[in-house]
This record gives structure tokens, C-alpha cells and sequence, in this order.
């Protein structure tokens, strides 16, 4: 079997999706997800260029080897860019291996380890009101696990709040990201009284997560995850940006609230300490930027031998052939934790159709061969890639803030 041929496609049904379609000369097509929100096109030309040319002839079976001469061949390896550019390919190549063998991807990764996927959702408000309205629609769609961003008091636009982010857009000439509003103190004193006040509305039971975008230093993190603490939280997420990962060692001295990272991440070394020192309980990172299903199924074996748990990152930003990659895997792996499950527009889905299914609050991949997605490249091209960035935020004196 060869690859005949490999093409990307840019689509914006509701917000920016880059996917890469892999076509074998026995007719079996792959897909795969490289969208890295507000740096699109850098994936595409890095794929369509660098990438495209050396798969063409190569047997689409050996999916370790390619994933290996993609990142030890380029002589520059990790960085975003490059990883979403692999993780496409690897995730395309799983999926013709899959549909070549007539099964579902999760059974080649060992098979079902569990029955469902356990998700999160995200409720958000402006004020305690908006807030509870938010977490009793999440809590009528099912979901079992709910994230709980709020407002920030003095501060008019903040990131994760609807009604009150900039959003994911650009300024009105089109050419730069919102800007949003950042104040470390009144965050640090507004938010146990917020999750004071989600317990006694809710109750101990529910399932209660929150994202701190990377927003604190060490010490910082530490005073939040102790005041927090009280509410018992299934995790604090990204609470420094832990590029720095000797800090997580101060924030674990200190508190028990448990701790979710790796977003942002693209390899194992990004995780070496924090995994190595078991410094974390949870690792975040996406199919789509990680390299792909091969690294990712390493990193989980990793960290299972420190006690750690995934939690695959699943916002809007990842595509349903992302979401669906993460599922096969959640659903194989002995140490899931929980996936993050945003959803998609109503226009994705059909630009994406998929076998995976949300219901409860739990996700299942479905039986069909290989990943069980589609794409409709004619609806993608009716919706073309609109320029769009994640926003920046400033303190009130106008310094830029760590995301
Ligand atoms: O592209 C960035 C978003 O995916 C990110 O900000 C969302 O933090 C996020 C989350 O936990 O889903
Ligand atoms: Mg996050």
C-alpha cells in the first residue's frame, strides 16, 4: 500500500479547522486534525510544504517510522507548529490502519477499558445569577463534571466568561487579537467566594473544575489551590505557566487541591518534572498538538506509572477529527481520568460527520473502521478560513499578562 496523495483543508464552519485527508493507492483515506488556534496557516504551509512531499510513496502502514522521520528528520524538532503538522499525519495513518483492518481505532489500541468517556463541561457567568443559570444547563445536558469560570470583579472583559470575553476574534481593521482585562489580586480574592457559594447552591457532590489560563506565579498558585481547597476540587488546571516546571514543586508543597496541566505542550520533555516528581494528577494535552495518538498513548503509560490520570484537552478549538482521535483513546487506556468536551456548532457537525456520540454527558467513538469521521470538503470550502486570534490581556497600567 502507498500514499498516492495528501491534501489540506482550511474550513471556518463557526471558527478556523485545519485537516489533513491522506489517500492511498487502494483507495483508503485518512484523516487528521492540526488546527492550532490563531496560528493556522503556519500549520498549513508547514504540512502542504514540508511535510506532503516526503509522505507521497511511503507506506502508510509503517506509522511509527513516519512519525519518527518526521520529528527527528526536520533537525529542528517540538514547537506547536511542528507537532500539529505530525499529529495530522499520525492520526490520518492510525485511521487508514484502522479501516484497513475493519475495526474501530480504539481496538488496536488495546481495546474498551471502560463502557463510556467520562466528560466535563463548561459553565461560566458575569455574577453568582448567570453563573448557576450556566451550571444548571450544563447539569439538563448531562454533563456529570462542570469547569466554573466567573466574572472578576473591576474587570469588564475577561477570558472563559461568556458575556464578558473579547472572544476569539480581531479588532475591527482585522488585523490584531481583542483585548481583555487582567488583575491578579481581585481574582485571587473573589474566587473561593465563588466556589463557597457553588457548593452551598449545588451541594458537596457535584464535580467542580477550574482554569486558571496560566495566569499565576508559584506562590500565587499555592494561596489559590489552599483557599480552595475547602471546596474540594476535582482540579485547579494550568494555574502558572509551567514552562517553569521546577515551580509546580513550591505550589505542591503547599496545597492538596489537585492539579491539571500540558495544554499547551507538545512533548514528554515538557512534562519530565512534573510528571517524573509527580508534581501533577492530571495531563492535558491534545491528540492534535502532541504529536498525534502514538506520543500522546506514550505519555499516558508515562504517566501511569506515577499515578497520573489524562484529561485530553477538547475545546471548541479541536476538531471533531481531533475529538474523535481522543475518544478512541480515552476509551482504551487503563488511566483516564476525564475528557473536556466543549461541542461543536451545529455547522461543524455536518462538515465533520462523525460516529462518536455524546450522550449523558458521556462520549462513546462508535464502531465504524478507522477514526468513524468524515469531511464534506464541499461544505468546507463554502465556509473559507476567516483570520481570527485568541486575545491578549493587560493590566489596568497596560503590561501585557502572561495567558
Ligand atoms: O486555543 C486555546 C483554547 O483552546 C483554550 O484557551 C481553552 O483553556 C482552554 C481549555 O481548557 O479548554
Ligand atoms: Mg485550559
Amino acid at each position: 500500500m502507498k500514499i498516492v496523495d495528501a491534501r489540506v483543508v482550511l474550513t471556518s464552519p463557526g471558527r478556523n479547522f485545519v485537516t489533513l485527508r491522506v489517500e492511498t493507492d487502494e483507495g483508503v483515506t485518512g484523516l487528521g486534525d492540526a488546527t492550532l488556534n490563531g496560528r493556522e496557516l503556519a500549520v498549513v504551509g508547514y504540512l502542504r510544504d514540508h511535510v506532503v512531499p516526503l509522505l507521497l510513496g511511503t507506506d502508510p502502514h509503517r506509522i511509527e517510522d513516519t512519525w519518527q522521520s518526521l520529528y527527528r528528520g526536520a533537525y529542528w524538532r517540538r514547537g506547536p507548529v511542528t507537532m500539529a503538522a505530525i499529529a495530522a499525519v499520525d492520526v490520518a495513518l492510525w485511521d487508514i490502519k484502522a479501516k484497513v483492518a475493519g475495526l474501530p481505532l480504539y481496538q488496536l489500541l488495546g481495546g474498551a477499558s471502560r463502557e463510556r468517556v467520562r466528560t466535563y463541561g463548561h459553565a461560566s457567568g458575569r455574577d453568582l445569577p448567570e453563573l448557576f443559570d450556566s451550571i444548571r444547563a450544563r447539569l439538563a445536558e448531562g454533563y456529570p463534571a462542570i469547569r466554573v469560570q466567573t466574572g472578576v470583579p473591576g474587570l469588564e472583559r475577561v477570558y472563559g466568561v461568556h458575556h464578558l470575553s473579547a472572544g476569539h476574534g480581531v479588532t475591527p481593521d482585522g488585523a490584531r487579537p481583542v483585548v481583555e482585562d487582567w488583575d491578579t489580586g481581585a481574582y485571587l480574592r473573589s474566587l473561593p467566594g465563588v466556589f463557597d457559594a457553588v457548593r452551598q447552591e449545588f451541594g458537596p457532590e457535584l464535580v467542580l473544575l477550574h482554569d486558571a489560563h496560566h495566569r499565576l506565579t508559584p506562590i500565587q498558585a499555592a494561596r489559590l489551590g489552599k483557599d480552595l481547597e475547602p471546596y474540594d476540587l476535582f482540579w485547579l488546571e494550568d494555574c502558572t505557566p509551567a514552562e517553569n516546571q521546577d515551580g509546580l514543586r513550591l505550589v505542591r508543597r503547599h496545597t492538596t487541591t489537585p492539579l491539571a496541566i500540558g495544554e499547551v505542550f507538545n512533548t514528554v520533555f515538557d512534562y519530565q518534572t512534573l510528571v517524573g516528581e509527580q508534581l501533577i494528577d492530571y495531563v492535558r494535552s491534545a491528540v492534535t498538538h502532541f504529536g498525534g495518538v502514538s506520543p500522546l498513548r506514550k505519555l499516558f503509560d508515562f504517566a501511569a506509572q506515577h499515578q497520573i490520570k489524562s484529561a485530553i484537552h477538547g475545546p471548541e478549538d479541536i476538531s471533531p477529527v481531533g475529538m474523535a482521535a481522543a475518544i478512541h483513546l480515552d476509551l482504551a487506556i487503563h488511566n483516564f481520568g476525564i475528557q473536556e468536551y466543549a461541542g461543536h456548532t451545529a455547522l461543524t457537525h455536518e462538515v465533520f460527520p462523525h460516529a462518536y456520540t455524546f450522550t449523558d454527558g458521556y462520549l462513546h467513538p462508535g464502531e465504524a473502521p478507522g477514526l468513524g469521521i468524515e469531511l464534506d470538503e464541499e461544505l468546507a470550502s463554502a465556509h473559507p478560513y476567516e483570520p481570527a486570534y485568541l486575545p491578549i490581556n493587560r493590566l489596568q497600567d497596560g503590561t501585557i499578562h502572561d495567558w
